[in-house]
């Protein structure tokens, strides 16, 4: 072959290595950007009151996919500033990490935050309490591996210190601290992958210096979460459940070098998320705030990066109006469920709650009804009011125990505040273990 055939061959053969390299990625087009504004508008009606890092959240994803709504943007970071100030000993490692996540993300002035109150030292002594906590009680976190993840994700693209020999070490593919009993967790999962990836890089890139069986067994693990993830992808395209999806699609986007493009369709689980916001299954701001940035081609990943904060999205208007209360004059009525709780034995309620009545109501009345055998704690959490006793029976990180939701002896997939019951519906909370 001459020599000029063959520098196009090699041009040609140059240039399909390239895509490999760079992530496969779908994204709502501009002219479906309409399908989102349900997600906005939850995000934007959500009252960040409490402090809590449901606002973290909400900005991150603002500024990941780069929507200017300043008035909403300065609101949150009010918030983020007054956690930052007053209660950062109280945050978890997990939280921290957003904070940092969600202040460095663009070139903003808030960016100063983080080096003001030297958030990434205090992070890097947050992840060794965690790393402790997993020596003193039989590996487990003070939280859990989806905070974890985000920790190294946070470090590793804010240059902080962390041992890549830890990372090795503490995330093999089988930890238990993936699991949650016997069903994989897609969400950490997802997350550990977008961790893993960054440290991937900045070893490649030469930022970090490691020995080469280090790097080799991170694509290891890579491979096989990514391998896990998909074994989780049900046929309507949804991975895990709902509220995974969206993360497990940025992991998915960071790793195509590790799958085939026939083992994923994007486009399905692209559509089947749109469908899903369109009859309302993202109506607390966590939840909204998770999936945006994935729908818009965008992952944690693209935090540092400048460009990622400006984009055709850029004056997507949210709307201020108040969520649209419907009441039927039907509403009032009311609806009866039956309630239990089960330790060893089980214990039986018949309860009745107006219509519309969410899994908390249930809990309230039943209270009122009996303090001692249906008396609960609670605290809130980013993701709505989170069960943490009963009877005085307390979940324990430590002992991987807690309060599970039921219904007909399924798990729920949502909270206590945001779950909706039904008349005749069995509800029960089991103390369980993952
Ligand atoms: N976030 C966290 O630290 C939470 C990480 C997470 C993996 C999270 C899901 C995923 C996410 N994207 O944030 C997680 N849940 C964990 C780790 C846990 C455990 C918490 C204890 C610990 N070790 O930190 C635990 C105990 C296993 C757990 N989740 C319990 C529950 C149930 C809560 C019941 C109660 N006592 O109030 C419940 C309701 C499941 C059940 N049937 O009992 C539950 N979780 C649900 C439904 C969820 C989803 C919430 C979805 C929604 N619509 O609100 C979830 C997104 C999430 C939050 N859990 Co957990 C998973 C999902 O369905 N995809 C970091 C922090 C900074 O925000």
């Amino acid at each position: 072959m001459k020599q000029s055939h063959q520098l196009p061959l090699m041009g040609l053969l140059l240039f399909s290595l390239i895509p490999s390299q760079l992530c496969e990625i779908c994204e709502v087009s501009e002219e479906n950007y309409i399908r989102l504004k349900p997600l906005l508008n939850t995000m934007n009606q959500s009252k960040y009151t409490r402090g809590t890092s449901s606002s973290v959240n909400v900005l991150l994803s603002l500024q990941l996919v780069g929507i200017q709504n300043q008035n909403l943007k300065q609101k949150l970071i009010q918030q983020i500033e007054y956690i930052v100030k007053r209660r950062l000993s109280q945050v978890s490692s997990g939280e921290l990490a957003l904070i940092i996540l969600a202040l460095g993300a663009c070139r903003n002035p808030d960016k100063n935050l983080i080096y003001d109150y030297h958030l990434i030292d205090k992070l890097e002594n947050k992840f060794q309490a965690e790393i402790e906590n997993m020596e003193a009680h039989n590996g487990n976190p003070l939280t859990n591996y989806y905070q974890l993840s985000l920790d190294v994700l946070a470090l590793c693209l804010f240059n902080g210190n962390y041992s890549t020999t830890k990372v090795v070490n503490y995330f093999t593919p089988e930890n238990k601290n993936y699991y949650f009993g016997s069903q994989f967790s897609v969400d950490t999962g997802a997350m550990a992958v977008l961790a893993l990836t960054c440290v991937k890089r900045s070893l490649i890139n030469g930022q970090v210096k490691t020995d080469e069986s280090n790097l080799k067994n991170i694509s290891i693990y890579i491979k096989s979460l990514v391998e896990k993830i998909l074994s989780e992808k049900k046929e309507n395209g949804l991975i895990g459940n709902t509220f995974s999806t969206g993360e497990a699609m940025q992991a998915l986007f960071v790793s195509s070098d590790y799958y085939h493009e026939n083992d994923w369709n994007c486009q399905q689980t692209l559509n089947t998320v749109l469908t899903e916001i369109s009859q309302g299954a993202f109506s607390t701001p966590n939840v909204a705030a998770q999936v945006l940035p994935a729908l818009m081609g965008k992952t944690f990943l693209d935090v540092n990066k400048d460009s990622s904060c400006v984009s055709a999205a850029g004056n997507f208007s949210i709307s201020t109006q108040e969520p649209i209360t419907v009441t039927t004059p039907g509403s009032q009525s009311s609806i009866s469920v039956n309630y239990s709780v089960r330790i060893n034995e089980t214990y039986f309620a018949n309860v009745t709650v107006p219509n519309g009545s969410v899994f908390l109501d249930v809990m309230k009345k039943a209270q009122e009804m009996n303090d001692t055998i249906f008396g609960f704690t609670m605290e809130e959490s980013s993701w709505g009011p989170y069960i943490t006793s009963v009877q005085g029976l307390w979940a324990s990180n430590n002992d991987r125990t807690y309060w599970e939701l039921l219904s007909g002896g399924k798990p729920l997939s949502q909270g206590v505040g945001s779950y909706v019951v039904h008349d005749g519906e069995n509800l029960e909370v089991r103390w369980s273990k993952y």
